[in-house]
């Protein structure tokens, strides 16, 4: 391969959530998630904005599959809503909401580009944080069990490919520790600990539903957005450093489901928050996958340091370091060759997918009715190249999934962030392509980075 090129059956594709584009949030017999009650409680959510309309894919899902057509996308990641399935979380089937998902796997299917499924990406069943305190509560793992093998049962047969949690640390952290996502609680770490426990076994019990239920043989992975340690400088010491920050930072999750245990070095710095398992809960939380699916957005810089007990530390980011609209999103394009190259080389994991990557610009129409997002251009250029390094070292890197197909509802940011390839107006709810959209496409019709 030459230049900046991608294996020859490199799939790209675009990624959204269900509570993030779809709307329609009462029609058909939906039940209520977490995350309508966190939007419509006042303050939550910046300018009080709710999933209620937002891109309305529901409505218009054929409409957004002909964009990804017009991409040139081999891939769609999207996730399934569970109260649209199950709208008390447990206990009576909602038809039309498996129809939905019906419906849009097989215009896909039908344009070409392969349904990748995520069976929870935060929208929890309002009935579930109501009835036992959701993720707080080990119940919560059957519950997933028993949805996902009705997803599995009917999707199963066309679907080859699931994702079982979106970013679990965001489930539990952001939702159970911080309150900034729903359902908004501040658990003392213990607890929270507990929360992700619950979140990591629901993951494993998934696996299971998913290999039990569906009539393919399902390709089941996870999509985690690990903390990303890169190296200061690439040289043999600060890159063994990394490696092993990589390994203890993510601790608590990927690195819990990719071994079966929480490693010492996590249970130590823990201590009494620790939380409490049995061997039977890791072996579960073990499950082997088929592949790793990894959002990257942001590094953590890290250098050796023999003074510390771990021999690493994080290199603090200078006050003019680079970033995006987000005020989290700072730019670090080799994390898309560090984040695969540290999975292959610690686990030996054999596929790898950037199943998330993106950023939010600060997009506007111009007159001419064009967004000309050179930011979002350069960011994306910027992590192609490097994981056309990662294929060209011969990392398994077989994918890549760009957050998002379109703006969307950025969860506690509302509509204020826009991550998409499309320009969405929310007034109208008319879908323009941006440059950055141009730009994907070009790239995909070349396969290498443009
Ligand atoms: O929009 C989110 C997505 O839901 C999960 N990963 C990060 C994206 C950007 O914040």
């Amino acid at each position: 391969m030459a230049g900046y090129s991608f294996s020859k059956d490199f799939l790209w594709g675009v990624a959204t959530a269900a509570y993030q584009v779809e709307g329609a949030s009462t029609a058909d017999g939906r039940g209520a998630s977490i995350w309508d009650t966190f939007s419509a409680t006042p303050g939550k959510v910046r300018e009080d904005h709710t999933g209620s309309v937002s891109c309305d894919q529901y409505h218009r899902y054929r409409e957004d599959v002909q964009l990804m057509k017009g991409l040139g996308v081999k891939a769609y990641r999207f996730s399934v809503a569970w109260p649209r399935i199950l709208p008390a979380g447990h206990g009576p089937v909602n038809p039309k909401g498996l129809d939905y998902y019906d419906r849009l796997t097989d215009e896909l299917l039908a344009n070409g580009i392969q349904p990748w499924c995520t069976l929870f990406h935060w929208d929890l069943p309002q009935a579930l944080q109501d009835e036992f305190g959701g993720w707080a509560d080990r119940r919560i793992v059957e519950c997933f069990g028993d949805y996902t093998a009705i997803v599995a049962k009917r999707l199963g047969d066309r679907v080859r490919h699931f994702f079982t949690i979106n970013e679990m640390g965001c489930v539990s952290n952001q939702g159970y520790q911080l309150g900034a996502h729903a359902p908004g609680l501040k658990l003392p770490r213990r607890e929270f600990a507990q929360v992700n426990h619950h979140v990591l076994m629901a993951h494993g019990r998934c696996v299971q539903a998913l290999r039990a239920n569906c009539a393919l043989t399902p390709q089941v992975g996870v999509a985690e957005n690990p903390c990303v340690c890169v190296p200061v400088l690439e040289t043999p010491e600060h890159i063994d450093a990394a490696q092993k920050a990589f390994r203890i930072k993510n601790g608590r999750y990927i690195t819990a489901l990719m071994e079966g245990r929480y490693i010492a070095e996590f249970l130590e710095e823990e201590g009494p928050d620790a939380p409490e398992f049995t061997e039977a809960d890791m072996r579960l939380i073990g499950e082997p996958l088929d592949f790793v699916g990894l959002n990257m957005y942001a590094p953590d810089y890290i250098r050796a340091d023999p003074a510390e007990k771990n021999g690493f530390t994080s290199v603090p980011l200078p006050k003019a370091y680079p970033r995006m609209v987000p005020e989290w999103l700072f730019v670090g394009p080799s994390i898309t060759y560090w984040g695969p190259r540290f999975v292959r080389d610690l686990w030996g994991v054999k596929s790898i997918y950037i199943t998330e990557n993106g950023c939010a610009c600060d997009d506007r129409p111009e007159p001419d009715g064009e967004v000309w997002d050179t930011d979002r251009v350069m960011y994306l250029r910027q992590h192609f190249i490097a994981a056309s390094r990662a294929v060209q070292e011969g990392i398994p890197l077989k994918g890549y999934f760009v957050w998002s197909l379109m703006d969307n509802f950025e969860w506690q940011k509302g509509y204020t962030e826009r991550f998409g390839l499309v320009y969405v107006n929310y007034q109208t709810l008319k879908r323009t392509p941006k440059l950055s959209a141009k730009f994907y496409a070009e790239t995909i019709r070349r396969n290498a980075v443009v």
